[in-house]
């Protein structure tokens, strides 16, 4: 069967999971959300990584389905723990610009949110640079959108995409991720400590949060507590894990 076949056959049998990773504050390593990233598991066979199945999900138009099964999943697994007692500040659910171009995806969010009971602070939407270059006017009317109902907007892979700066100020973003390109050599490479740093400074300026993605040491997590870095994420602390583990190792304990 072809990979579309075979996708849209995985949505219909519910053979997606979502993983979670750690975000961590650079002061003090308290645990501050999880960044949900979605897997699939076909059954008998190799987890896919979204890597080699979000492109095809986009070509297609199955990311509109998908993107919203892990929301939903996102903000229901958030109330399971909130019932458990373990209360997880926020999680972060990435928003393809295929997403953005081929629905209401605004109404979408605030249903499932409503749905779930989740509040919409304790939501925070990641959208690259791109997707708010490629969808415009829709990216702008969906920014201000979230914003009114209180959903907190990151922007993914910062530093990467073409785009202008100028969002920066039309829009009420609440973070800047880092891209972990950036991050990689962060101990070694002047250039990459003058963007990071250089990063930092403009966001504290227009009062926006950064977090680094990709901290695998701790050279690193040194350099971003220098710099002034708020947040991070990495496999110095985690690689997205099962919701179970997650909550054995980070909720449990904590
Ligand atoms: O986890 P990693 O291998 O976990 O993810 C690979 C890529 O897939 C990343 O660019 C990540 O942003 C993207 N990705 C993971 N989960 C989702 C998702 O739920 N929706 C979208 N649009 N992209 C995702
Ligand atoms: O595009 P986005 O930033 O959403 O994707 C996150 C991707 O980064 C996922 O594939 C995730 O598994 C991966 N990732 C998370 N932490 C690390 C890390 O410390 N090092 C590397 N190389 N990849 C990471
Ligand atoms: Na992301
Ligand atoms: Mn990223």
């Amino acid at each position: 069967l072809d990979l579309e076949t075979r996708l849209r056959r995985g949505l219909s049998n519910e053979e997606f999971v979502v993983f979670y990773q750690p975000v961590l504050s650079v002061s003090d390593g308290t645990l501050l959300g999880a960044e949900a990233l979605v897997r699939w598991q076909p059954p008998g066979e190799q987890m896919i990584s979204p890597a080699d199945f979000i492109p095809m999900a986009e070509e297609t138009g199955l990311i509109v389905q998908l993107g919203e099964w892990v929301l939903r999943e996102a903000c229901r697994q958030m109330r399971a723990w909130d019932a458990q007692g373990f209360v997880l500040p926020s999680v972060a659910v990435n928003l393809s610009a295929e997403q953005v171009r081929r629905q209401d995806v605004g109404t979408m969010l605030l249903q499932v949110l409503a749905e779930s009971g989740l509040a919409a602070e304790r939501l925070e939407i990641e959208l690259t640079e791109s997707s708010l270059m490629q969808q415009g006017e829709k990216a702008a009317m969906l920014l201000d959108q979230l914003k009114q109902h209180g959903v907190r907007l990151a922007i993914d892979d910062f530093g990467t995409g073409y785009s202008s700066l100028a969002y920066l100020k039309r829009f009420s973003i609440d973070k800047l991720k880092i891209d972990r390109s950036f991050i990689k050599d962060l101990a070694d490479d002047r250039n990459d400590l003058a963007i990071a740093s250089a990063i930092v400074a403009m966001a504290n300026a227009l009062d926006i949060a950064v977090q680094a993605e990709g901290v695998e040491n701790d050279a690193q997590l040194a350099l971003l507590k220098m710099i002034g870095c708020g947040s991070w994420q990495g496999y110095s602390c985690s690689p997205p894990v099962p919701p179970v583990d997650f909550e054995q190792r980070f909720l449990l304990a904590g």
